[in-house]
């Protein structure tokens, strides 16, 4: 009986009697690539400000997009959380949240895009499938269905950075730090502009905005100007496993996405670290 107990007590493991914060000791058992979970799986994330917002206008032309391409793709779609987590986070700073409350509230805005855009293809067989299924059953959902819907915004709530009163981890953030857990194809970030620019094409200075075809996550970091995605993606961008680019496309242009998900080059493409500079 002893031994059996002297068993279990002993589990044998190279990282067993080490402190987990010295990288040279870890590297040799944490250093090696992880692998892909759904290498075939390509996601796009649908804006909420910028296509989900507009209504009828700008989401039936992207959800007839959706469901023409869905026989050549297999997708994870995510939705942004548009203006009612922007009217949340007045009301919230308002009256003193904290940001690991507001995180939530807004998410779920993320979440109530992605029940509409879901309703919309479930004739195709598509159905928003909660965070818990996406962590756990996103497989066997794929395996029933060519595509489903899911909030973009990470389930982070009070374990949300308070580096900002206003949640850092949105959806652009959510929808990369995903794509690349599963080891996906690729993302696509669905917006309303024809991808990154010098500047914001929509501000009052706007038409001097020149739009870079190309771009890396890093060198976008220290853009100073406004930027049509999260800075906290462009962050976790320069520790991609996985992806190697993301494209940020138009949306209200028909064609651009399915281009895009071809692997054709019709917005912006960002190279994340992985990716050439
Ligand atoms: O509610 O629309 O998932 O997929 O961050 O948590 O605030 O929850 O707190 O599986 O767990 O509102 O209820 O809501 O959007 O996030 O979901 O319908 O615990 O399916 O219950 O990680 O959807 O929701 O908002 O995504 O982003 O019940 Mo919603 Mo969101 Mo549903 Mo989800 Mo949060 Mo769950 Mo969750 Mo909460
Ligand atoms: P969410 O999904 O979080 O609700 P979104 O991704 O749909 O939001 P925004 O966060 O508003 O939408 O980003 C898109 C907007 O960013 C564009 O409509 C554009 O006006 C603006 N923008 C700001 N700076 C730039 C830039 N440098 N290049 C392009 N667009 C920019």
């Amino acid at each position: 009986m002893a031994d059996t107990h002297n068993t279990i007590k002993h589990v044998a493991s190279p990282l067993a009697r080490q402190t987990l914060l010295d990288s040279d000791l870890t590297r040799p058992v944490a250093g090696v690539k992880p692998i892909r979970i759904l290498p075939w799986l390509q996601v796009v994330k649908i804006g909420g400000r910028s296509i989900m917002d507009r209504g009828a206008e700008a989401i039936l032309p992207v959800v007839d997009e959706l469901r023409k391409i869905l026989p050549e793709h297999r997708m994870l779609i995510l939705t942004g959380a548009g203006v009612r987590a922007r009217h949340l986070y007045s009301v919230g700073l308002d009256l003193g949240l904290p940001v690991g409350s507001l995180a939530p509230l807004a998410a779920s805005e993320a979440g109530q895009n992605g029940h509409i855009l879901a309703s919309l293809l479930a004739p195709e067989g598509v159905s928003y499938v909660e965070h818990h299924t996406l962590a756990s059953q996103l497989a066997i959902h794929l395996t029933a269905a060519r595509a489903v819907v899911g909030s973009a915004f990470p389930p982070y709530h009070h374990h949300e950075f308070p580096g900002s009163r206003i949640p850092q981890h949105r959806a652009d953030t959510g929808a990369f730090l995903l794509a690349d857990a599963l080891g996906a194809a690729g993302l696509t970030i669905v917006e309303d502009v024809d991808g990154v620019y010098s500047t914001d094409p929509k501000s009052p200075d706007g038409k001097t905005a020149q739009l870079l075809r190309e771009a890396n996550a890093i060198d976008l970091a220290k853009h100073p100007g406004p930027l049509p995605i999260d800075r906290a993606c462009l962050e976790v961008m320069s520790t991609a496993r996985h992806i190697e680019h993301v494209q940020v496309v138009n949306g209200l242009v028909p064609g651009r996405l399915t281009a895009a998900l071809r692997g054709e080059h019709v917005g912006t493409i960002i190279h994340t670290g992985l990716g050439r500079s």
